[in-house]
């Protein structure tokens, strides 16, 4: 009652509320969907894993109807009202009922009737329900989903973000910062070998070995696994700022970040922001930034200082290189970092990678890379020394001909960039 109106009018700020609401009280969301009357009103439902979430609004009224489903101790219905009830300006009434406690339904035989599609594994005295749970990374217009089997094998808020080590069906473990997938066991080297192999091998083939690396992000650890693979390294500094990630990924995901004890890597625990802000100039001669997306920590992983910063911090010849979100899904992110590089360096050192990844929204990633120096990463790279590379190391996604191809572009992304 007495709630704001224009918020029981806004689909999109009460879905969210009742997302949050769902999050913050420890429930695990599957899906959501609201629709807006016209000309007032709204309803929606999120189903969580522990059950529902509904809401009616009456904004006419400054009134709306909340029902707070859950089911076992998990989840705590009453920090969702708790939530609610700030993001509507509500006052209230509430009424908590209990159905379905064990002391008046009895458990019978069903469970230990297998049903369809039951999983042929035992799970205490039935069957394990093969359950139809679904992560999805989405914007307001796209969205990728990947089911899985409902495991949440680390689920963690940190100062930074929400952590989570998931059980997919199809990709093996996968690690979800906020909403957004960042790497499977199934498809994660299509990404940590596209990320470095071009840029090391791109600055060996000028200058020699790249001896001492900065890895800006890269939390589960498959960046400098790949970078570990250069027998000239002699040392690689990773920055991540949230350690959650890193703790996860080595709980969860050990071979993605099988290299954190290898004696060459030096691991932060800070803000690579502030630790390039103050590095010493001239001192990398290959810098890799593997964040997240442009939200929360990472957004300022996608601006000018900080790239001038990098720029600063490279050797002459350095090479750095940076995720560059995707054309088809960021269009204008993908866009921008691009300039934004160009005007720190110059049209001329910048060059944009594709790739293939299939868990990110689209299945379309860019790279984008920089050279401090007046070389081409493919014009100058020597094909066989990375043919020799590849052959020793086993890759499974980079090789030497691809090198060339993934700088390539497709016409309209060619047009995107004014290239
Ligand atoms: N939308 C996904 C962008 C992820 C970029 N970083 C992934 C981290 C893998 N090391």
């Amino acid at each position: 009652m007495n709630c704001k109106a224009d918020v029981l009018n806004d689909v999109a700020a009460i879905e969210n509320a009742m997302v949050e609401a769902a999050q913050i009280a420890g429930a695990t969301v599957i899906n959501s969907t609201f629709h807006h009357f016209s000309p007032y009103g709204v309803s929606g439902v999120v189903v969580i894993q522990e059950s529902h979430l509904a809401i009616h609004t009456w904004p006419e009224y400054r009134y709306a109807a909340v029902d707070l489903f859950t089911c076992g101790d998990s989840v705590d219905p009453w920090v969702s009202f708790e939530h609610l009830k700030k993001a509507f300006e509500a006052s209230y009434s509430a009424l908590e009922m209990n159905r379905g406690s064990t002391h008046v339904i009895k458990k019978g035989d069903a469970l230990k009737v297998k049903p369809n599609d039951a999983e042929e594994i035992d799970y205490k005295n039935g069957y394990k329900i093969n359950r139809n749970v679904w992560f999805t990374d989405k914007d307001d217009n796209q969205a990728l989903s990947l089911r899985y089997t409902g495991e949440v094998l680390f689920d963690e808020r940190s100062e930074f973000q929400r952590v989570r080590i998931l059980d997919s069906v199809s990709y093996g473990k996968m690690l979800a910062i906020d909403d957004m997938v960042m790497c499977t066991e199934r498809d994660e080297y299509h990404y940590h070998e596209m990320i470095t192999h071009p840029a090391m091998l791109a600055f060996e083939s000028v200058s020699g070995p790249a001896k001492n690396v900065l890895v800006i992000g890269g939390g589960d650890g498959g960046t400098i696994r790949e970078v570990c693979k250069y027998p000239g390294l002699e040392k690689v500094t990773m920055v991540e700022i949230d350690e959650a990630v890193v703790r996860a990924c080595k709980m969860h995901l050990p071979q993605i970040a099988r290299d954190f004890s290898n004696p060459k890597v030096n691991l932060i625990i800070g803000d690579g922001i502030k630790f390039i802000s103050e590095a010493k100039p001239e001192s990398y001669d290959v810098i890799i930034v593997d964040g997240s997306d442009p939200a929360g920590p990472a957004e300022g992983l996608f601006t000018a200082s900080f790239y001038d910063n990098c720029k600063k911090a490279l050797k002459e010849n350095g090479v750095l290189v940076t995720q560059g979100e995707s054309p088809m899904f960021h269009s204008e992110t993908f866009v921008e970092l691009n300039s934004c590089l160009k005007k720190v360096f110059s049209q001329s050192q910048v060059h944009t990678m594709l790739f293939h990844a299939p868990t990110y929204p689209s299945g379309m990633w860019s790279l984008q890379m920089a050279v401090k120096g007046q070389y081409h990463p493919v014009k100058d790279y020597k094909k066989e020394m990375a043919k020799n590379f590849v052959n020793s190391k086993d890759l499974k996604y980079y090789n030497e001909d691809l090198h060339t191809a993934a700088f390539s572009l497709p016409t309209f992304v060619k047009k995107m960039l004014n290239n």
